[in-house]
C-alpha cells in the first residue's frame, strides 16, 4: 500500500506497477499525480466510471525500434529508439527526444506521462509524448551524430507529422540534432513540413526564444511564486544544476532579474564562482565548443571546480535543478532548507525524489514542480508551431512577452487550483489537478477511444 494514495486510486496504482514491471521512474511519476487526485475523483464520479485514470496511465501507442549506425572507423553500433505517444486528447503528441545512455522505456514513459499534464497546463493544443534513445552523444563527431540522427529518423518519420506527433529536444538533443533529423524527414517524405519538429534553426522555421524558453520560463514561474511571498530575485544567491540548455538560460534570466547564480554543474562536478557565473563563457564552452564545465576554471582564476561535488551543499536562497531526474534526494532537500533556501524551481523533469518533495512541502517553501515550472519550453514549441502554420516569424520581444504571459498564467492556475482544493501554496497539487482535469474532460467528450 502506498501511504499517500487514496484507496480507490490504490488499486489503479497497483495495476500500473503490475503492468509496467521494473519501470521505477514511471511508477514514481504516476504515484505523484495519483496522490493529488483524491479530491478530484470525489467531485467527478464520471472519471471513475469512464476509467479515465486507467486510460491515462496506458500510453496510446509505444514504438520501440532498432537504430543501426556506423562510427567514423566503420564500426557498426546498434542502439534502441523509442517514441511513446501517450495521450492525444488535447492535440498532436508533443514532447522532446532524449539521447542519453540511461534511456530505457521506463524513463521515456515517465517523461511522456509528465508531458501530458504539463502540456495541458500551457493551455495550448498539444497532447503528450516523449522519445529518445540510449545512444550516448558524448565524444561523438559531428558526422557520427548526423549518421545516428538519420538512422533514427529513418524509422521514426512514419509515425510523425505536424498533426500527428511533433518531437523536439531534451537531454542530448539540441539544434544540431533537430537539424539532421529535419533534413532526413524532408528527404524521405519529400515534404518541407516545418511543423513536424520544433527547436529548429532560425533560418529554417525555428522560433526566436525557443532556445531560451525553458530556463527563462522556469525563472518567470519562480519570480511569480516569490511575488506571492512579497519577495523577488533581487540580491538572491541562486544555484542552478546542470550546464546544458535549460541551466544556461535559467542563469541568464536570474541575472537579468537581479539575482546572482554562484554555481552550476555537470555529471562530473560543480563550478563555484562566488562573484556570479559568467554566462557568456558557459555558452561559449558548452554551446559552441562542446566542452566540459570543468574548463570554466581555466578562464576565471577565482572560480573553483569541485570534482564529484554536490551542488546542493552550497548555501543558497533559490535552487533551480536543471539537469536530470532524482538529482535532489531527501537529504539534499533538508540541507537546502536548513541553509535558508526559500524557493525551488524545477527546470528539469522530476529532479526531486518523493522524500525531497515532502521536505519542501513540509517546510512550506515555494516549490515549483517541473510539469508547471519547466512548461515554458514546450509552450514556446507550440508558439513555434503557430508561427509555422501562419508561415510567419515573430520578434524576440513579442515572443518573450508571450512566454512570460503563459508562465504567469500557469503560476496563477496552479496557485488558484491549490487553494480551491484545500491545499493553499501547494503547487504540486495545483499543477496535477489543473493539468489532469482538462485532459480528463476532453477524454470524456471524445468517448471511449
Ligand atoms: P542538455 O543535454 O542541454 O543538458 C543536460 C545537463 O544536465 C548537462 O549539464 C548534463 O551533464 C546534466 N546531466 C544530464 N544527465 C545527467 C545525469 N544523469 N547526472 C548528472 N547530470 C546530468 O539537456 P537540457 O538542458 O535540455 O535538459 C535538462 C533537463 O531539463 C532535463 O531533465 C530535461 O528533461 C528538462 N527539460 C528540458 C527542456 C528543453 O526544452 N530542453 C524542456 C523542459 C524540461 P553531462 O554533460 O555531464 O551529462
Ligand atoms: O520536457 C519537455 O517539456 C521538453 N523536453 C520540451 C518538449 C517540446 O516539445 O518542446
Amino acid at each position: 500500500m502506498s501511504p499517500q494514495i487514496d484507496e480507490k486510486l490504490e488499486t489503479m496504482y497497483q495495476e500500473v506497477l503490475k503492468r509496467n514491471p521494473g519501470e521505477v521512474e514511471f511508477h514514481q511519476a504516476v504515484a505523484e499525480v495519483l496522490e493529488s487526485l483524491n479530491p478530484v475523483i470525489s467531485k467527478h464520479p464520471e472519471y471513475l466510471e469512464r476509467k479515465i485514470i486507467e486510460r491515462i496511465c496506458e500510453p496510446e501507442r509505444q514504438i520501440i525500434f532498432r537504430v543501426p549506425w556506423q562510427d567514423d572507423n566503420g564500426q557498426v553500433h546498434i542502439n534502441r529508439g523509442f517514441r511513446v505517444e501517450f495521450n492525444s486528447a488535447l492535440g498532436p503528441y508533443k514532447g522532446g527526444l532524449r539521447f542519453h545512455p540511461s534511456v530505457y522505456l521506463g524513463i521515456i514513459k515517465f517523461l511522456g506521462f509528465e508531458q501530458i499534464f504539463k502540456n495541458s497546463l500551457t493551455g495550448m493544443p498539444i497532447g503528450g509524448g516523449k522519445g529518445g534513445s540510449d545512444f550516448d552523444p558524448k565524444g561523438k563527431s559531428d558526422d557520427e551524430i548526423m549518421r545516428f540522427c538519420q538512422s533514427f529518423m529513418t524509422e521514426l518519420y512514419r509515425h510523425l507529422g505536424e498533426h500527428t506527433d511533433v518531437p523536439a529536444g531534451d537531454i542530448g538533443v539540441g539544434g544540431r540534432e533537430i537539424g539532421y533529423m529535419f533534413g532526413q524527414y524532408k528527404r524521405i517524405t519529400n515534404r518541407w513540413e516545418a511543423g513536424v519538429l520544433t527547436g529548429k534553426g532560425l533560418k529554417w522555421g525555428g522560433s526566436l526564444v525557443r532556445p531560451e524558453a525553458t530556463g527563462y520560463g522556469a525563472t518567470f514561474f519562480i519570480n511569480e511564486a516569490l511575488k506571492v511571498r512579497k519577495e523577488s530575485f533581487a540580491g538572491k544567491t541562486c544555484l542552478v544544476s546542470g550546464s546544458g540548455n535549460v541551466a544556461i538560460y535559467t542563469v541568464e534570466k536570474i541575472h537579468q532579474l537581479g539575482g546572482k547564480c554562484i554555481a552550476c554543474s555537470d555529471s562530473n562536478g560543480v563550478i563555484v564562482h562566488e562573484k556570479g557565473l559568467d554566462v557568456e563563457l558557459i555558452k561559449q564552452l558548452k554551446e559552441v565548443e562542446r566542452r566540459r564545465i570543468k574548463d570554466y576554471a581555466d578562464y576565471h582564476k577565482d572560480a573553483k571546480y569541485i570534482a564529484n561535488g554536490n551542488i546542493w551543499d552550497i548555501p543558497c536562497q533559490v535552487a533551480m535543478p536543471s539537469a536530470t531526474q532524482n538529482e535532489i534526494n531527501g537529504k539534499d532537500a533538508k540541507t537546502l532548507v536548513k541553509n535558508g533556501c526559500i524557493a525551488v524551481g524545477e527546470g528539469a523533469n522530476m529532479p526531486t525524489t518523493p522524500e525531497g518533495i515532502k521536505v519542501f512541502l513540509d517546510a512550506k517553501i515555494a516549490y515549483g514542480p517541473g510539469k508547471a515550472a519547466n512548461a515554458g519550453g514546450v509552450a514556446t514549441s507550440a508558439l513555434e508551431m503557430q508561427q509555422n502554420a501562419q508561415r510567419d516569424s515573430w520578434s524576440f520581444d513579442f515572443t518573450e512577452k508571450k512566454l512570460e504571459g503563459i508562465m504567469v498564467g500557469i503560476h496563477q492556475l496552479c496557485h488558484d487550483t491549490a487553494e480551491e482544493y484545500g491545499a493553499p501554496g501547494n503547487y504540486v497539487v495545483g499543477a496535477n489537478i489543473a493539468g489532469f482535469i482538462k485532459v480528463a474532460d476532453a477524454m470524456v467528450a471524445h468517448g471511449l477511444v
